[in-house]
């Protein structure tokens, strides 16, 4: 692995690896097996589901016809494909899994402002697209170096329209001014919209 979201990272080597909306990964294959077909799969982390992507990697030469043999990476207690985290809490709501969980807070307090301990701070992933598991958190610093409002929502549709997304202010005062006409344009567009309510179907 070699980028993510369009920034070099320090390079890892990977079999498999976590991936949601939004994120890229960047990698290089290195093609020294035998010559053959390989399977690259996709699989859901659904809780019981198996939803499967399937690509071939063929090595050239290889018969065409033959399925691969490659076989898929198998969760287990040992090997868990998630990682998951539990240090929030939900404060009274329901179950972690299917709770909104607003007005949470740490249940370990002493993780409070940074206090993680092994956090990477010397060099971190840069990334604009995180995964946060279901009921877990996720640390950010931000350079605050553009004032505006800024955006933070799930990039899963369904969720940013349920309300899955707040609204970063990095500095009122410094905000730019809107265009000259911007408000002009909007009353211009409002009463034009009035204004074909207003007429008869059948004209
Ligand atoms: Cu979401």
């Amino acid at each position: 692995m070699i980028a993510t979201d369009g920034f070099d990272i320090e390079p890892q080597i990977a079999d498999a690896f976590i991936i949601n909306a939004r994120e890229r990964y960047d990698f290089v294959i290195t093609a020294n097996r035998t010559v053959d077909n390989f399977y690259i799969r996709a699989k859901t982390l659904e809780i019981n589901r198996n939803t499967t992507a399937e690509a071939i990697l063929q090595y050239h030469g290889d018969d065409q016809n033959v399925q691969p043999t490659s076989v898929p990476r198998h969760c287990t207690a040992d090997d868990r494909c998630v990682v998951g985290t539990s240090n929030i809490d939900c404060r009274g709501g329901t179950d972690r899994a299917n709770s909104w969980c607003n007005n949470a807070t740490l249940s370990n307090p002493t993780l409070a402002n940074g206090n993680v301990p092994g956090m990477e701070l010397l060099k971190p992933v840069r990334k604009d697209t995180i995964i946060v598991p279901s009921g877990g958190y996720v640390i950010t610093r931000i350079k605050a170096d553009n004032p505006g409002v800024w955006f933070l929502h799930c990039h899963i549709e369904l969720h940013a329209n349920d309300g899955m997304a707040m609204l970063f202010n990095e500095s009122f005062p410094h905000h730019l001014s809107p265009p000259t006409g911007f408000l002009i344009a909007i009353v211009i567009l409002t009463t034009y919209h009035h204004h074909l309510k207003q007429q008869p179907l059948h004209q």
